[in-house]
C-alpha cells in the first residue's frame, strides 16, 4: 500500500464537489425535501475538512435569483471569506438555466428570443461571479435544451441558436479576458423528453462546427451515458483522445433508470475502477467533481459519510489500478493479448508500393481466426484483483 491506510483525502487529490450535491436537500418529482438546506459557508468549512479540494456552484446556488445587488455582494463576501479561511478553490462555475420557469421550453434553444437573451444575459452575469471566484472551467449543461414536440419544426433551428449563443459566449469570455474553457456536459433526457446533444460524441460533434472550437471540451458524467445505456468509460477515452476533457462528473447509476446521481463506485465497481484507471494511467489532471447525492434516506450526518465515500472509494480504486500495473501476472496476460509483427506494421503505413505488397500478402485466416486472446483469464484476474483476493 502507497497510501495511508484509511484512504484519507487531501486537495492534491484534487476533488470537488458542488454547492448543488452535498446540498441537495432530497427533494423529488414525487416528495418533498427530507433535509434542511446548509448554508454555503458551512459546505466549504465542511468540504475542507474532509480534505476537498474545491466547491463548484450554479449562480443561483450561492446567489438567489432575485436578490438584490447589495444582498448579491453580502452573500459573495461571506463566501470568500469561507474560501480564504479554508484554502477551498472554486475551479468551475455554470449557469442555472433549468430551474426557472421562463427556461421551461429551453434557454439558448427556447423559440422565444426573449427568453434566448435573457439566457445569454443571465449566463454572462454568472460568468462574471465565477470569475470573481477564481473559476477556470465553465460547463454548460443543457437541461431544458430539448424537447417533448418536435412537431414544433425547431430542431435545425434550435442547433442553429446554441451554436450563436455559444460563439457569443465564448467572445464574451475572451472580451473579459476571463480565458474560460467551456466543458459542454451531455446527457440523453431529464428532465426533457430528449435533450440536446445527448451523447459525449455529440456534443464533440457539435464542437467542431463552433467559431473557435478549442475554447471548448466536455464535461462527461458517468450517470448520463450510463442512462442511455452507453459504456461512459468508451465516451471518456474519446474524449482524451480528442484532447476534450476538460472536467468530469463522476458519480454511479443503474442503466436504464432515471438519473439517481449516485455516490461514485456505489453501484458499478468494475465501470468505476476502469474509470479511475482510464484517468490516472493517462495523467487527467483536472478537477474530479462528484456530481452525486447522498440518498433521500439520509440526514445531514449521511450527507458527510457520503461525500466522504465518494472520495475514499476513487482514492481504493486508484491504489488497485496501481496495483493492477503492478501485478506481473497480469502484465503478462496483457502482453500476451497482444500481437506484433513489425513487417506488417510498415506496411501498414500507405504508400502505392505498400498497399500493392499487403495485397500480395498470404494470411492463414484460420489460424487467426482459432487464436484465443485470453480475455476471460485478463476480466477474471482483474475480478480477484477487486475483489481483494490477489
Ligand atoms: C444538475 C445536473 C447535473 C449538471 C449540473 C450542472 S446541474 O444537477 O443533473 O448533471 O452537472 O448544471
Ligand atoms: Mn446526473
Ligand atoms: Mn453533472
Amino acid at each position: 500500500m502507497t497510501h495511508t491506510s484509511d484512504f484519507t483525502p487531501t486537495p492534491d487529490d484534487r476533488f470537488t464537489f458542488g454547492l448543488w450535491t452535498v446540498g441537495n436537500v432530497g427533494r423529488d418529482p414525487f416528495g418533498e425535501p427530507t433535509r434542511s438546506a446548509i448554508d454555503a459557508p458551512t459546505i466549504v468549512r465542511k468540504l475542507a475538512e474532509l480534505g476537498a479540494y474545491g466547491v463548484n456552484l450554479h449562480d443561483n446556488d450561492l446567489v438567489p435569483i432575485n436578490a438584490s445587488a447589495a444582498e448579491r455582494d453580502q452573500i459573495v463576501s461571506a463566501f470568500k471569506a469561507a474560501l480564504t479561511e479554508t484554502g477551498l478553490k472554486v475551479p468551475m462555475a455554470t449557469t442555472n438555466l433549468f430551474g426557472d420557469p421562463a427556461f421551461k421550453d429551453g434557454a439558448f434553444t427556447s423559440a422565444d428570443a426573449r427568453v434566448r437573451a435573457y439566457a445569454l444575459q443571465k449566463t454572462m452575469q454568472s460568468m462574471d461571479l465565477g470569475h470573481e471566484l477564481g473559476a477556470a472551467t465553465y460547463v454548460l449543461w443543457g437541461g431544458r435544451e430539448g424537447s417533448e414536440v418536435d412537431a414544433s419544426g425547431k430542431l435545425l433551428d434550435a442547433l442553429g441558436w446554441f451554436r450563436d449563443s455559444l460563439n457569443f459566449l465564448a467572445e464574451y469570455s475572451e472580451s473579459q479576458g476571463y480565458g474560460y474553457r467551456f466543458a459542454l456536459e451531455p446527457k440523453p433526457n431529464e428532465p426533457r423528453a430528449d435533450i440536446f446533444l445527448p451523447t459525449v460524441g455529440s456534443a464533440l460533434g457539435f464542437i467542431a462546427t463552433l467559431d473557435k472550437p478549442d475554447l471548448f471540451g466536455v464535461n462527461p458524467e458517468f450517470a448520463h451515458e450510463t442512462m442511455a445505456g452507453l459504456n461512459f468509460v468508451h465516451a471518456v477515452a474519446q474524449a482524451i483522445d480528442a484532447g476534450k476533457l476538460f472536467h468530469i462528473d463522476l458519480n454511479d447509476q443503474k442503466m436504464g433508470r432515471f438519473d439517481q446521481d449516485l455516490r461514485f463506485g456505489a453501484e458499478n465497481i468494475k465501470g468505476a475502477f476502469l474509470l479511475v484507471k482510464l484517468l490516472e494511467d493517462n495523467h487527467y489532471s483536472g478537477p474530479k467533481h462528484f456530481d452525486a447525492h447522498a440518498l433521500r434516506t439520509e440526514d445531514e450526518a449521511g450527507v458527510w459519510t457520503f461525500a466522504r465515500g465518494c472520495m475514499q472509494t476513487y482514492l481504493i480504486l486508484k491504489e488497485k489500478a496501481r496495483q493492477f500495473n503492478a501485478d506481473a501476472e497480469i502484465q503478462a496476460a496483457l502482453q500476451a493479448y497482444r500481437v506484433e509483427d513489425a513487417e506488417l506494421s510498415q506496411l501498414s503505413e500507405f504508400s502505392p508500393e505498400n498497399a500493392a505488397a499487403l495485397k500480395a500478402q498470404t494470411f492463414d485466416r484460420a489460424a487467426l481466426g482459432a487464436r484465443g486472446p485470453g480475455l476471460e483469464r485478463i476480466d477474471q484476474l482483474t475480478i480477484e484483483l477487486l475483489l481483494g483476493v490477489r
